[in-house]
């Protein structure tokens, strides 16, 4: 169970968050994971977006633990895709590339220091944390590249014990369940491409994302404020006229290797 569990309260549906876990980019990030045409990212320049990121998390009240770069894992400053944290549990998961199974071995050590007690998804399941969306007490999961049933089903099995439910949702074209949505509280979901009709999120107010700024879909609540990709000026207004306060903050080099904002912590 969640150490100093009161701290942590659900407000208009969203956690209150007051800490993230974030990695270091490495030099080999350059080399990692990637289906976007968008070329090589610059590694000074990646560093510096990521820097000013962990700034955004302190600007939003968070205590930022910043583990060091490993460059024997391209892809590991993408640390949302290797863990579950959430106000009744710790998930560990098994990440669904191959070359980002081993990701795991720090981050189960750094969450057991906050965690009494940690989940794990197990093979032959697989899921990543780019594809598990939490609104109040409920999850919703995608099934991708990344996650299979066997990974889901083990997921949803943990959050039942905790009174919580979880709906899986296959995705059609999305990289994750992640990369086109996002829960703001107040029943207000950010929604791009295939979520904007999907039959799933029909009861929740939409926040449509144009098909041109798709990539803004994938944005953070964190506290008072909501963290948007630099740059797309309708979905900043759409979400500015639904009452939030907008950080933006430049992701070229992370958009780059199919990375958002959302994958680059572990909030909790
Ligand atoms: C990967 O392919 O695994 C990384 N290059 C990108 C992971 C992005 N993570 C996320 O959306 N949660």
């Amino acid at each position: 169970m969640w150490k100093n569990y009161d701290k942590h309260i659900l407000r208009g549906g969203i956690v209150l968050f007051s800490r993230a876990i974030v990695k270091k980019i490495s030099k080999s990030y350059v080399n990692g994971l990637t289906t976007s045409d968008l070329g090589k990212p610059d590694y000074a320049k990646a560093v510096e977006q990521h820097e000013q990121y962990v700034d955004a998390l302190k600007k939003c009240g968070l205590e930022v633990i910043v583990l060091e770069a490993d460059e024997n894992f391209p892809d590991s400053t993408f640390v949302e895709d290797t863990a579950v944290l959430t106000t009744n549990s710790a998930i560990i998961t098994n990440p669904g590339a191959e070359s980002r199974n081993g990701e795991v071995k720090e981050i189960r050590e750094v969450v057991k220091k906050y965690y009494d007690k940690l989940e794990e998804i197990q093979s032959p399941g697989f899921l990543d944390g780019g594809d598990v969306l939490q609104i109040d007490k409920h999850f919703y999961v995608g099934l991708s590249a990344r996650t299979n049933r066997e990974g889901a089903e083990q997921f949803a099995k943990i959050q039942a014990e905790y009174g919580y439910e979880t709906t899986i949702v296959p995705l059609e074209k999305f990289f994750h369940l992640k990369t086109g949505i996002a829960y703001l509280g107040n029943n207000d979901l950010v929604v791009a491409g295939e979520f904007v009709d999907h039959p799933v999120f029909q009861d929740y107010n939409k926040i449509v994302v144009d098909a041109v700024e798709e990539y803004a879909a994938n944005c953070i609540r964190i506290n008072d404020y909501v963290v948007i990709p630099q740059g797309f000026s309708d979905a900043k207004q759409k979400i500015e006229a639904a009452g939030y306060t907008v950080i933006e903050l430049d992701m070229s080099e992370i958009q780059k290797q199919d990375g958002g904002l959302s994958c680059l912590s572990l909030r909790f």
